[in-house]
């Protein structure tokens, strides 16, 4: 399962531009907040050099960024936002190129926006779990004073992330969520000027701007808030880049590419992958004894070359 990416921002901010910007999906912008209930929904591709050195090396006739899943939610609003509680962080994109916005209060108002989705949230389930504990069933009371506790602290102004209790797991609050405001303007990335160079080769597009590609700061600052690491597999056919959350194994690593590789796994082979690059093969690398040979629980580390060896 890829990772999730939420957009918010308030109306005319430019989350559809950043939507595009990293999706290259190319849904629809207007010049006016437009009353649509459907979200965008589109894959943005993680830029990493390494994994183009990697490609190169082993002459790969494919290469396949990481990606991660992209929601923009057209407003704000606890039904809007309520699509967002599968998400694993929320960008929150904040208007700086028109000049009437104000990114550090529309930060204050989208988090405050986020709250009411979260107390609105606790409230309908409490609602709906105190008319099914009628029943007398105590773990259902529980949750019913649970939930009493948690919106009382709630109502006083705290946030999901400050109580102390335990929350019902298919609560997914929003609030608890990694939040990465992002400026669309002068100061941060600009969208509108990003959307326009995505068109263009790298090179040219590079002319344009004044530093690096806008999108690898947005896809670096959501690696950071989720504490992300890259690992590559290296094949002529196919060479590829996968992410996983720091502290996870090999085995987790087999998983995410396929759940059968995970199942037959034996054992990975692995080597950093500069060390490869500066091998100039696999087999150079085994001969130097660059490549190690490790089990399921092995801890993959960022940049590591994977080759997982199966019984399948
Ligand atoms: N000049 C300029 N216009 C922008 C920028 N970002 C968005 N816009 C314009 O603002 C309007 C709303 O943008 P959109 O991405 O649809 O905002 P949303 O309502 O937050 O999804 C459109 O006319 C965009 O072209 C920007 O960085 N610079
Ligand atoms: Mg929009």
């Amino acid at each position: 399962m890829a990772l999730e990416i939420g957009i918010v921002g308030l109306p005319n901010a430019g989350k559809t531009t950043i939507f595009n910007v990293l999706t290259r999906a190319g849904a629809e912008i207007t010049a006016y907040a437009t009353v649509s209930e459907k979200a965008n929904v589109g894959m943005a591709a993680i830029e990493d050099e390494r994994l183009d050195k990697v490609a190169e090396l082993v002459k790969a006739r494919k290469i396949t960024p990481a990606a991660v899943r992209v929601v923009d939610v057209p407003g704000t609003g606890p039904a809007l936002l309520g699509n967002l509680r599968q998400v694993d962080a929320i960008l929150a994109v904040l208007d700086g190129w028109s000049g009437s916005g104000d990114p550090d209060g529309d930060l204050e108002t989208l988090r405050l926006e986020l709250l009411f989705a979260d107390r609105d949230h606790v409230e309908k389930r409490l609602e709906r779990v105190t008319k099914q504990a009628k029943s007398g069933d105590t773990t259902l009371r529980k949750e019913v004073d649970d939930l009493t506790a948690l919106l009382a602290h709630l109502e006083a102004g705290n946030t999901l992330v400050d109580w102390s209790g335990e929350l019902p797991r298919e609560l997914e609050p929003l609030t608890s969520k990694p939040l990465i405001p992002l400026v669309n303007g002068p100061g941060g990335i600009d969208g509108k000027l990003e959307l326009e160079l995505a068109e263009m080769p790298e090179e040219e597009a590079a002319e344009f701007r004044d530093g690096p590609p806008a999108l690898g700061e947005v896809t670096q600052k959501l690696a950071e808030a989720l504490d992300l690491i890259s690992f590559f597999t290296a094949g002529e056919k196919e060479t590829r880049a996968w992410t996983l959350r720091r502290g996870q194994t090999a085995l987790e690593a087999a998983d995410s590419i396929h759940s059968d590789i995970a199942r037959g796994f034996i054992r990975a082979e692995v080597i950093r992958w500069d060390a490869l690059l500066e091998c100039g093969s696999h087999a150079e690398a085994a001969k130097r004894g660059l490549m190690r040979l490790e089990g399921k629980t092995y801890v993959v580390e960022d940049g590591d070359v994977l080759n997982i060896r199966t019984s399948a």
